[in-house]
């Protein structure tokens, strides 16, 4: 008797404790996926390398990554971590890569710029770069040793807004437009010009890319005044590096343009033209 005297107010005392440590339990399992799925983490193996590619009809040595040129685009949310390891495959020079518009909060080693936030990546060597996103946005990343960025080491960093935010505006779909300048002449001709006295300027870029795309010599212009009619890469199938970059879209629908520019030496101005009146444009 007297042990279940003393027992029943034990096992209830017991019981409640249990159930408060369950109650605790699910409430740190639950913040734990909150946490998870408010921020994730990205991962990225990239080589860089160079390699034949024919930007604008005329096949020439592109820098690219794994194999792309321009190299892939990376694609996070505000908050998200992003990790590149990259590694060098060029034979006989550094790199390293600038994450244009990301402002490295604590991780100032990531900000890519060779001899000053860090040591270039040398050949066969992998660093990892590894940083927040902090703001949403359209942001693009490049080469930021010499003149690789000119050499066609660059692309695209998307960020979304965060989880369970919303953009200040709807649309359907949406296109993301890299534009770059393109030279014949290589990155290190263009390099050696510029730091030559008296200096040496390249001159005009021979193409305008849209997408790691540009047609050289196929414009109407080039058709008159050069005879250029005949040139075999401006039969275009559709199928071929540099053949344009199309835009599909559906009747009645809204569409983001993401544009940026990573243009070495040019200076971009750019218009888009509407030529139906009901064609809303927002910037
Ligand atoms: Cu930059």
């Amino acid at each position: 008797m007297g042990t279940r005297f003393l027992g029943e107010p034990f096992s209830r005392s017991f019981k409640g404790a249990l159930m408060v440590l369950c109650i605790l339990l699910l409430l740190i399992q639950c913040s734990l996926a909150a946490t998870s799925n408010k921020s994730s983490h990205h991962f990225y193996k990239w080589e860089v390398e160079y390699m034949y590619w024919s930007p604008d009809g005329l096949e020439n040595v592109v820098m690219g990554i794994n194999g792309k040129f321009p190299g892939p685009t990376i694609r996070a949310r505000a908050g998200d971590t992003v990790h590149v390891q990259l590694t060098n495959k060029l034979h006989t020079e550094g790199v390293v890569i600038h994450w244009h518009g990301i402002r490295q909060k604590g991780t100032p080693w990531a900000d890519g710029t060779a001899s000053i936030s860090q040591c270039a990546i040398n050949p066969g060597e992998t660093f990892d770069y590894r940083f927040t996103v902090d703001r949403a946005g359209t942001y693009f990343y490049h080469g930021h040793y010499g003149m690789q960025r000119s050499a066609g080491l660059y692309g695209s960093l998307i960020v979304d807004v965060a989880e369970g935010e919303e953009e200040p505006f709807q649309y359907d779909g949406e296109f993301d437009l890299l534009l770059s300048d393109w030279w014949h002449k290589s990155a290190h001709h263009q390099e050696v010009g510029l730091s030559s006295r008296p200096m040496r300027w390249i001159g005009e870029p021979q193409s305008l890319l849209i997408n790691g795309r540009g047609q050289f010599g196929c414009s109407l212009a080039a058709h008159y005044s050069n005879d250029n009619s005949s040139l075999s890469q401006c039969d275009i199938t559709g199928h071929e590096q540099w053949a344009p970059y199309i835009l599909r879209v559906d009747p009645n629908k809204t569409y983001r343009i993401r544009l940026s520019s990573t243009t070495a030496l040019a200076s971009l101005n750019v218009g888009i033209g509407v030529s139906i009146s009901t064609h809303a444009v927002h910037i």
